[in-house]
């Protein structure tokens, strides 16, 4: 008998489908099994972990610490997981990853290497219809996508590459084997979080370094090291007030945080401050006084401090007046690095400024930018991500009507709570634009989109319900209050990915929601409770069954207002950093 006679035939039909296996469609996953429903995910990559199984580039670690940085959801994996490091690198986040897939059974309803190309709703059966690229199509209730907001990587179109002879990587796609940059000359392109990591790895490596620079950006020490066992103990001795704490933040982690604001404080006292966050490092720095992101004055004196920190560091001043930026402090996502400004005093490393002049093209044997040949063995794009709609652009959906999400989204993403849209029933997004997302602790933020989803789910199978879809003025309303909160900060008013400004053509819309976490949180509860307030629900028998609150019960957020008061959220002016 061969061997194709016996294998079961490949179910057709799930309850739900998820795109992505990184720590949401992970989540997701388990979730789904837990209550019972069928569930098929389909990942693009070999394995698990998403962002963490892409970015495998040198120097790749997380910018949240890794205390903070894991799933919460289950007592015994906080207490067994160990992390050997403040910020642990990639490679051990990865294992987490795969810790968490072999430990919950979440491998065999997933099917790897495999790229969902369509996704149509059909309006007969209230069903989606999922497309791959091997050929599959099954049909779904729910089309859950757990794409990741970094996922789909920018290389920009460069004269001339096709021509290179070297090698060119993207450091969103870097090989598993790794790359050995012994004795090479090497380009980078880019000065974001990406390249700032690998910048001084690589350099150790090759014998030359040349960094094509078209923003310099602004980089706070990480001052990474072996976790500190008593930290991690007292943690662990509470990991739930621990959690519950984090989540009463802005931005979903903890670190002590300074509401004051700065001009109160004199240039001494703010000195003193500044070193003192400076000290602790990475994103916490902008903890240093509640005010970083909202008043430009207060900004100026922030982005002082830290370009005198970058003269201090780099010995050559020309070099130190091209590494300072001169925009927003904290205004693009900041960076977090560890021995980058250093690496600018090792002779074999060169900074080309392509602010003023793009690069011109690639050539068979390099780069010329400023109207010089770099003479380069390899390429490393370290240019970014078409960030949080790149990875549904890849997909084709169809919603009611025909409606494409392309379409609807021509002028940018409408979302209500970044959870769902308006013409595209039955379908949710993880940490969709709209939604808190890049701006929190992510993981925190998969956790909460996702219990909330699995309660709307159970909900909808209590009352019967066929379609939840939200409604346009509800969702019209959602999106005006996320523009609203956006203009009020400083992030918006810069070219960042944030606004979709890092890619030419893409319409400029601050996507992620700027509010705070627990007051978008405390949002979602009012949501549920009130009856999936601003959404309609299709084929319910009982409509006034009320939604039982049971997963997302644990987010019962606290509004912290030792740094968000009433009034600064009324306000819109929720410090998050
Ligand atoms: O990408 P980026 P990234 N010619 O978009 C430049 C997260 N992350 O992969 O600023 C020349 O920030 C571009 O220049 P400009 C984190 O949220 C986290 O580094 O557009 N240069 C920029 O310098 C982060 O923010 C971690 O003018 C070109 C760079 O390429 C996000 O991912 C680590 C160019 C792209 O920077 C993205 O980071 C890594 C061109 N044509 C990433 N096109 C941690 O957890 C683009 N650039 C620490």
């Amino acid at each position: 008998m061969n061997s194709e006679a016996i294998r079961p035939a490949e179910q057709t039909k799930f309850d739900a489908v998820i795109v992505g296996a990184g720590f949401a469609g992970m989540y997701m996953l388990h979730c789904l099994q837990k209550l019972g429903l069928s569930a098929r995910v389909y990942e693009t990559g070999g394995d698990v972990g998403g962002t963490w199984y892409w970015n495998r580039y040198p120097g790749a670690r997380c910018d949240v610490e890794s205390m903070q940085y894991s799933y919460s959801f289950d007592a015994d994996l906080d207490q067994e997981w160990r992390w050997s490091q403040r910020y642990s690198p990639q490679p051990e986040i990865l294992a987490y990853a795969n810790h968490v897939a072999d430990r919950f059974d979440l491998r065999r309803d997933i099917r790897f290497d495999t790229r969902v190309t369509a996704a149509t709703f059909d309006e007969g059966a209230n069903h989606w219809l999922v497309e791959t690229d091997q050929g599959d199509r099954v049909s779904a209730q729910f089309c859950i996508m757990a794409v990741g907001c970094l996922s789909a990587a920018n290389t920009p179109p460069f004269d001339g590459m096709k021509d290179f002879e070297g090698s060119i990587y993207h450091t969103g796609h870097w090989p598993h084997e790794g790359v050995d940059f012994t004795g090479q000359q090497i380009g980078i392109i880019g000065t974001g979080s990406s390249a700032i990591q690998s910048i001084p790895i690589i350099a150790k490596q090759a014998k030359t370094l040349t960094v094509f620079q078209r923003t310099p950006n602004y980089a706070v020490p990480a001052w990474n090291g072996p976790m500190d066992k008593n930290y991690e103990a007292e943690i662990k001795a509470d990991y739930p007030g621990f959690r519950a704490k984090a989540r009463a933040r802005p931005t979903g982690f903890y670190f002590p945080f300074n509401a004051k604001p700065t001009l109160d404080a004199s240039p001494d006292e703010r000195e003193k401050k500044y070193e003192e966050f400076w000290a602790r490092g990475g994103l916490p720095f902008l903890g240093a006084f509640g005010d970083l992101l909202f008043e430009k004055e207060a900004n100026d004196t922030v982005a002082e401090f830290a370009r005198r920190k970058i003269r201090s560091v780099v010995d050559d001043p020309v070099i130190a007046d091209l590494l300072c930026p001169d925009n927003i402090f904290g205004c693009k996502r900041l960076c977090v690095d560890s021995n980058y400004y250093e690496v600018y005093n090792e002779p074999h490393v060169k900074l080309v400024d392509v602010s003023k002049r793009p690069i011109e093209r690639f050539t068979k044997t390099g780069v010329i930018a400023n109207s010089i040949e770099y003479e380069l063995d390899a390429v490393v794009c370290a240019t970014g991500f078409a960030a949080m709609t790149g990875s549904f652009d890849k997909i084709k959906i169809i919603g009611r009507e025909g409606l494409t999400l392309s379409k609807k989204w021509e002028a940018g993403p409408r979302t209500y709570l970044g959870l769902s849209t308006v013409g595209f029933p039955n379908f949710f997004m993880i940490t969709g634009p709209g939604s808190p997302s890049v701006l929190a602790n992510m993981i925190p933020s998969i956790e909460q989109h996702v219990d909330w989803m699995v309660d709307c789910i159970s909900h909808m199978r209590d009352v019967g319900a066929d379609t939840i879809e939200p409604t346009l003025s509800y969702e019209d309303d959602w999106v005006d209050h996320v523009n609203a909160v956006s203009e009020i900060s400083l992030r918006s008013t810069c070219s960042s990915w944030y606004v979709g400004a890092n890619i030419p053509g893409r319409p400029r819309v601050f996507m992620p929601y700027i509010g705070g976490f627990p007051v978008y949180v405390t949002k979602c509860n009012e949501v549920m409770t009130n009856g999936y307030e601003g959404f309609v629900l299709k084929g319910a028998e009982d409509t006034n069954k009320l939604p039982r609150v049971r997963w997302t019960d644990r987010w019962q957020v606290e509004l912290d207002i030792e740094v968000m008061s009433p009034a600064a959220i009324a306000a819109g002016r929720v410090p998050v950093i």
